[in-house]
């Protein structure tokens, strides 16, 4: 991984590798597992607010001396409180999702606190890096949870191409394979969702766990696209029950008011059913839950084997 040691070096992390700082899942054990297995664990604060934030990135802090980050999820009500419980505990690094964080850079980088927004799109990225950010994660539609609209194949080149800071590469990625794919795109790095709920380390109920280990290549759809907030998540009775609702012309507020809490419930009752259970395309291809170091060890062992036979094929082609 030499060739790769500048994210790492940005970062204080061993393999550049990132675990997605998912609403509700990547609580501080899951974080704290990832970054003492030598990648950047990241604590979700999705729409909770700064006081459940700040217990989990103190378990962090007594799990691991290692480096973790927090991911700000910008349609939070309680953003403006976690900036500033992020700022307090001097967290290293923030990842943001779901809007632009322009207005927050200059605030975390007075800290020297390390920004990374998901961008899905090139003009967002062309104005953040304007606005100073260290890196970026483009992020394709693929992934799970909140997505933009083109997949990591296209988006990632084309962020390349269009700034010059690091590139991390999500969305689909969930083996060797992808991470070499995504290091083949120009990407400097890889963040991966899903194949992490099923870390052992990850507190989420058994029952999305297996939802994902079960779940086939066709098993998630994308709701909410008429609210303006597409949303990836694996198909149940909750998504045939809000597809009825958005065909039948439901508004955004009444869909809202249908979806609001339904990923804790999953999350944390188990309720696959009538909760929402957010997940990637990649879920076909997990197929076991595993510790984070094995996870992290696999993807590495996997990378440098799907280089070592490029490599092979290329001279025998010659
Ligand atoms: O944020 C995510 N994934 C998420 S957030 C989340 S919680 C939620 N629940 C219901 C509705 C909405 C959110 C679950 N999963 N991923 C990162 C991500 N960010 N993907 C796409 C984007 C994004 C989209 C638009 C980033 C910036 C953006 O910019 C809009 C603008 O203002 O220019």
């Amino acid at each position: 991984m030499a060739l790769y040691t500048s994210l790492c070096d940005l970062l204080g992390i061993e393999v550049p590798i990132l675990q997605g700082g998912m609403a509700w899942v990547a609580t501080g054990e899951l974080a704290a597992a990832v970054s003492e297995a030598g990648g950047l664990g990241i604590i979700g604060s999705g729409n909770a607010p700064a006081s459940v934030l700040e217990a989990e990135i103190r378990k962090a802090k007594e799990l691991t001396k290692k480096p973790f980050g927090v991911n700000i999820m910008l349609l939070s009500p309680f953003v403006d409180e976690v900036v500033d419980l992020v700022c307090r505990e001097e967290v290293r690094v923030v990842t943001t999702g779901a809007g632009n964080p322009g207005k927050y850079v200059d605030r975390f980088k007075a800290r020297g606190t390390k920004v990374i927004p998901v961008v899905s799109a090139v003009a967002l990225a062309k104005r953040l890096e304007r606005q100073g950010v260290d890196a970026m994660i483009a992020e394709g539609k693929e992934g799970g949870g909140h997505i933009g609209q083109l997949t990591t194949m296209v988006l990632v080149p084309q962020i390349v191409d269009a700034v010059s800071v690091p590139v991390i590469a999500a969305g689909g990625i969930a083996d060797g394979r992808g991470v070499v794919a995504a290091l083949a795109l120009g990407a400097q790095g890889v963040q991966l969702g899903t194949r992490f709920i099923c870390a052992r380390e990850c507190t989420v109920h058994s029952n999305y766990k297996q939802m994902v280990i079960k779940a086939g290549d066709r098993d998630t759809v994308v709701t909410g696209r008429s609210t303006g907030h597409p949303v990836r998540v694996l198909h149940n009775k909750l998504t045939r029950e809000f597809e009825r609702m958005e065909k039948g012309g439901a508004t955004a507020l009444e869909l809202e008011k249908f979806g609001a809490g339904r990923l804790a419930a999953a999350v944390r009752e188990g309720d696959v059913v009538n909760g929402s259970v957010m997940a990637g395309q990649s879920a076909g291809m997990i197929k076991r839950e595993e510790t984070a170091s094995e996870i992290v060890a696999d993807l590495i062992a996997g990378t440098l084997r799907v280089i070592g036979e490029l490599n092979d094929n290329f001279i025998i082609m010659r």
